[in-house]
């Protein structure tokens, strides 16, 4: 895909606690890897994708994501704050194996919102590949139901429903900004900016 062919450009965050596999969800992703080992790099890292996404009105729209990907967990709520402005998506993202990390979701939604209120987010049980798995598939339904957002069962070891997440996420998002009335084709819009 050319660059010029690209009519759209989006920021994607993504939340969660520590090691619940953010990293590994964007790696499998835009690269198509995944590592065993527990690397946690310092600062955020972008990567960037280029995707072709069917419409539901069976349209097809080049986009693309630029994905963020904050290491650790910012202690301090400006620089979390200046992680997530401008973002329109998010992927909140749980270890199914760590209940906590569960519990945790309704306050990184809270905060995302407050920054994002126009975002399209998606929870992410992922590690669903793990055999001790503790958190039911019934719980993420629940969550999404009562936060009104989108839920995926996911496994970045071994792939399974990475590419459906992600696509996803783009076309609700071009659907969600023509309803708003923003134009977010690439030349208005500024993925990188840091407010
Ligand atoms: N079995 C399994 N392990 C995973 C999965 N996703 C991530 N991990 C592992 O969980 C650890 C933390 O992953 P990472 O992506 O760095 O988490 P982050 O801190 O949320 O970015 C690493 O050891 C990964 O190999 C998965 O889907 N299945
Ligand atoms: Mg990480």
């Amino acid at each position: 895909m050319s660059t010029e062919q690209i009519s759209h450009m989006f920021k994607l965050v993504a939340l969660g606690d520590g090691a619940v596999g953010k990293t590994s969800c964007i790696k499998r992703y835009t690269e198509d890897s995944f590592s065993e080992r527990y690397i946690m790099t310092i600062g955020t890292t972008f990567a960037v994708k280029n995707v072709d996404v069917e419409m539901p009105d069976g349209s097809r729209v080049s986009a693309r994501i630029v994905l963020w990907d904050l290491a650790g967990q910012p202690t301090y709520n400006e620089l979390r704050r200046r992680y997530m402005a401008g973002a329109t998506m998010a992927i909140i993202v749980y270890d199914v194996t760590r209940p906590q990390t569960f519990l945790d979701l309704g306050e990184w939604y809270t905060k995302f919102i407050t920054v994002c209120p126009n975002a399209a987010v998606s929870v992410v049980a992922n590690k669903i590949d793990r055999s001790d798995r503790l958190v039911p598939p019934e719980a993420g339904e629940m969550i999404s139901n009562w936060l009104g957002v989108k839920h995926y069962e996911t496994s970045a070891k071994t792939g399974e429903n990475i590419t459906e997440l992600f696509t996803d996420l783009v076309s609700r998002t071009i659907e969600k900004q023509k309803q708003l009335g923003i134009d977010s084709r690439s030349s208005s819009s500024k993925p990188f900016k840091m407010t």
